[in-house]
């Protein structure tokens, strides 16, 4: 029989672990074995990992940059601010149009997404300095464009010449009087991983755009929906869900944004947490400076997607609300339901690995358990305790010397613009009924006793995995793609998707059952060989041996 792999998968969680270790030299093992951790989150006692810190030289990492978590991540689904890297044209290249955020240019049309915008940075400028070059950039982009925004990043070269782009920006701004002119300073090296850039980019969003427009936004029910943005088409599908619903959505960060729903984010009743990860801190700050709670969401998986829903109706606790929330769930389920039967004998009881950058290991496995697939290991590039633990462990995170290097803001009270979305006695009736803000309680509780969960997985320790746990499906980013197809193991990407979506939502579930069930049952990649495997003709000796 053709079965290539018959799995009689026997492995204990211990072996494993002792296994990815074993190759280290003694002093990385001790370091990456407290960033490996066997989940026993069954009772009250969530085990304790170590996240957010730096990767061990010579270790091939999945991680990216502070610059791409801030240019890429959080500015690049902008589609009417533009984004000016200063630097060498490298930095600008592969930050390209190569994350799948995708968008939809309005009746306005205005959308730079497709362009690229960058100084060009040579030798000379690195010598003598590139504001000269950063200034008539964006004097240039001016002349061109007259965007509403113009918001500078920070390359490697330019943190370690000096440039100062903040004057620059502040310059420009000043000249210009109808144009908002910001920089960030967020050089690659600035932090641990992008998760750094996330912050610095969000700060200063907050800073210099959130709160612009004071203009009473029309709707009802209205929301910011942050950390989404938009890969492959996920947040189309959410709008499409909470319009139907009549819920309006302010904002979204920053998934199609414009900069007029930053300047309005403000103008919001609620905030809905998408990605925990990239910006749980913007929802602390908007409910410290104005006043609107804030509430995790998931609309990953139709369960979830219903779910959060059913917490949106229930925050603003209007029967219209609560009662068209039920008949868009009863009317969008069936679809969903249906295809989900028909590939579940087909999925039920395979197993998943999951290796993103932050929230989708958590998210994605609530899709999988819609199809009775099982996690047996997952983790995050770069997110922190707070993701794996749940929130309660903030307080006691460590601050060491990468940390320290991100500002916190010292957010205020805004005393002209501060309003209780709620009166303390509507808040607390909410809470008395189990409600619950400003929580998230991490992937831990939610992974089965025995899961393995490691935080910023490398190149040597996925393929490890994947020989040792056999799953039936891996999910990761690009750059393990190849790896671990040529493993024999199905892989999709969770970070692009390669070339499908949504996923998110009613419809994207759908488009997920569909395609897992084509990975998982397809034998193609257990099938193929590599010439060396199959004839092993070559071979070699060391001159030492
Ligand atoms: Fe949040 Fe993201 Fe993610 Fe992320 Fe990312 Fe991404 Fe991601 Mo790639 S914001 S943490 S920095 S959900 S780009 S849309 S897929 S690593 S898991």
């Amino acid at each position: 029989m053709a079965t290539a792999k018959k799995k009689l998968v026997q492995w204990e969680p211990t072996d494993v672990k002792k296994e990815l270790l074993k190759q280290y030299p003694p002093k990385v093992a001790r370091r990456r074995a407290k960033q490996i951790l066997i989940n026993e989150a069954l009772e009250n006692n969530t085990p304790e990992i170590v996240a957010n810190v730096r990767t061990i030289p010579g270790i091939i990492t999945m991680r990216g940059c502070t610059y791409a978590g801030c240019k890429g991540v959080i500015m690049g689904p902008t589609r009417d601010i533009v984004n000016l890297v200063h630097g060498p044209i490298g930095c600008s290249f592969y930050a390209w149009l190569t994350r799948r955020n995708q968008t939809d240019a309005g009746i306005d049309g205005e959308n730079y997404m497709t362009y690229c915008f960058s100084t060009d940075m040579q030798d000379s400028d690195i010598i003598f300095g590139g504001e000269k070059k950063l200034a008539a950039a964006i004097q240039e982009i001016y002349d061109l464009f007259h965007p509403k925004a113009i918001t500078i990043f920070a390359t490697c070269p330019v943190g370690l010449i000096g440039d100062d782009i903040h004057t620059v920006a502040r310059n420009m701004k000043a000249k210009f009087g109808d144009c908002n002119v910001f920089a960030f300073s967020c050089e690659g090296y600035k932090g641990v991983s992008q998760s750094a850039g996330h912050h610095i980019a969000n700060n200063q969003v907050f800073t210099h755009m959130v709160g612009e427009n004071n203009e009473e936004k029309a709707g009802e029910y209205k929301i910011n929906l942050l950390g989404e943005y938009n890969i492959g088409g996920d947040g189309f599908e959410i709008d499409r869900v909470l319009k139907k619903c009549g819920i309006t959505t302010i904002s979204t960060f920053s998934g199609n944004s414009t900069y007029d729903q930053f300047a309005s984010a403000h103008m919001a009743d609620l905030s809905c947490v998408m990605c925990h990860r990239s910006i749980n801190y913007v929802a602390d700050m908007m409910e410290t400076k104005f006043g609107i709670p804030w509430i995790k969401v998931n609309f990953i998986g139709a369960k979830s997607t219903a779910k959060s829903l059913r917490k949106i109706a229930a925050y603003f606790g209007d029967q219209k609300l609560i009662d068209r929330v039920e008949a868009v769930i009863a009317e969008e389920m069936p679809a969903v339901e249906a295809v989900c039967s028909e590939v579940l004998p087909r999925t039920k009881g395979k197993t998943a690995m999951i290796f993103v950058g932050g929230s989708r290991a958590h998210h994605y496995q609530d899709l999988f358990a819609e199809m009775g697939m099982k996690t047996i290991s997952a983790g995050y590039e770069f997110a922190h305790r707070d993701d794996y633990e749940g929130r309660d462990v903030i307080p006691f995170l460590k601050v060491d010397a990468d940390s320290r290097n991100i500002e916190e803001l010292e957010v205020e009270k805004d005393e002209a613009r501060y309003r209780a979305r709620k009166t303390p006695e509507e808040m607390q009736a909410l809470e008395a009924s189990g409600y619950k803000f400003k929580e998230y309680d991490g992937i831990l509780p939610d992974m089965e006793k025995g899961s393995i969960v490691v935080d910023d997985l490398n190149q040597y320790e996925a393929e490890k995995l994947v020989e040792l746990m056999k799953p039936d499906i891996f999910c990761a980013g690009i750059k393990e793609k190849f790896s671990i197809q040529k493993l024999g193991i199905p892989m999709k990407q969770l970070h692009s998707y390669d070339s499908g979506g949504p996923y998110a939502g009613f419809k994207g579930a759908v488009n997920f059952y569909q395609e897992i069930d084509r990975l998982v049952n397809s034998k193609v990649w257990s099938y193929m060989k590599a010439p060396w495997q199959e004839s092993p003709e070559l071979s070699a000796t060391y001159v030492w041996e």
